[in-house]
């Protein structure tokens, strides 16, 4: 049996060779429906030398349970870790990172960072940290929805980029909640800023109306500005929802994503490899990404008006 002092040592050594990996920096209590915060792991993750002073982007992405979500994440390493030529991989590669699989069971639970902080130069000079967050899927059968409600706001909180991972479609129910989990969060903050929360992105997976919308964020536009437009013949109920997201981000943009393929959605050997996934998807993956982090589009997580610094962070969520 391993001794938790050898688990320790391991731990360490790991993070001399700098072997990056996901951390876990909320951990969900199952039975009694809590949650806490790992201070420790936050503070190794966001004092690291090289990006504690520096202004923070937060990349997180959240929504309901089994639909793509760290596999996204993935993708979003990929970018970060090669930001020239060509980013996506080799045809034959395992994608790897967040760890994310098939079936029907829930897969990540709490929250998770990625140990590697990433260091990127904006165009006008200036260095910001960029750190990546992973959620856990909304709605299993586990969590009530309160648990839900706060781990979604608590990442909307703690972001300057919240992913919204929808499937197919935005559906009422899908802005019901998100106004439920943006209230959570606008309750749970001390002060009350004008908009709480910064940029909202709805990302449709498994997009099928490509011929009434196109794929892409030209199209997603077009589509959530009707989807969230406020009419004067609404019902009240409808209107609202709709006031309220508007009121909550400063930024809303929406990307219609294909389907993958039939590999990706039901193939239990499918392990991430390019050769797999439909063309259409790919075409569409190499533009969504770095339309979240490409050096020009990355937003640095502000409080209040002003932007912080990975220390800042640390504070905010404690
Ligand atoms: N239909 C479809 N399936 C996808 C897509 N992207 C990934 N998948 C598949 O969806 C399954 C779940 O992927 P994960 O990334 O683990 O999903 P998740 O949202 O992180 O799941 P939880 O952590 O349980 O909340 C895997 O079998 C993926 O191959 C997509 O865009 N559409
Ligand atoms: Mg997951």
């Amino acid at each position: 049996m391993r001794r938790e002092e050898d688990d320790d040592l391991l731990e360490e050594e790991e993070e001399e060779v700098g072997v990056a990996r996901p951390v876990q920096i909320v951990v969900a209590n199952e039975e009694e429906h809590s949650f806490s915060l790992q201070e420790e792991a936050l503070e190794r993750l966001l004092l690291q030398e090289e990006v504690q002073d520096l202004h923070v982007v937060v990349v997180s992405v959240a929504g309901a349970f089994r639909k793509g979500k760290s596999f996204l994440l993935d993708f979003m390493l990929r970018f970060m870790y090669k930001q020239s030529g060509s980013w996506v991989g080799g045809e034959e590669e395992p994608l790897t990172g967040f760890t994310w699989r098939g079936g029907c069971e829930r897969e990540t639970t709490g929250i998770l960072a990625w140990s590697e902080v990433f260091v990127v130069e904006k165009p006008d000079g200036c260095k910001v940290a960029v750190l990546l967050i992973d959620t856990q899927g909304a709605f299993d059968s586990q969590s009530t929805i309160k648990d839900c409600a706060t781990l979604f706001a608590l990442s909307t909180m703690t972001s300057s980029v919240q992913v919204y991972n929808l499937s197919q479609n935005v559906q009422e129910d899908d802005l019901q909640h998100l106004q439920l989990f943006t209230e959570y969060g606008r309750l749970a903050m001390e002060e009350v800023y004008e908009k709480p929360f910064q940029t909202l992105m709805f990302l449709i997976r498994d997009w099928s109306y490509p011929y009434e919308h196109p794929y892409g964020l030209e199209g997603g536009r077009s589509f959530l500005e009707k989807r969230l437009q406020v009419k004067q013949n609404q019902h009240e109920e409808l209107q609202n929802v709709r006031k309220h997201i508007h009121s909550c981000f400063s930024n809303i943009s929406c990307f219609l994503l294909p389907h993958p393929g039939l590999k990706v959605a039901t193939n239990p050997h499918f392990d991430g490899r390019l050769s797999d996934i439909d063309e259409e998807f790919k075409k569409e993956l190499v533009k969504l990404v770095p339309t979240l982090l490409s050096a020009e589009n990355l937003v640095e997580k502000e409080i209040g008006g002003a932007k912080i610094t990975c220390r800042d962070l640390l504070h905010y969520f404690k």
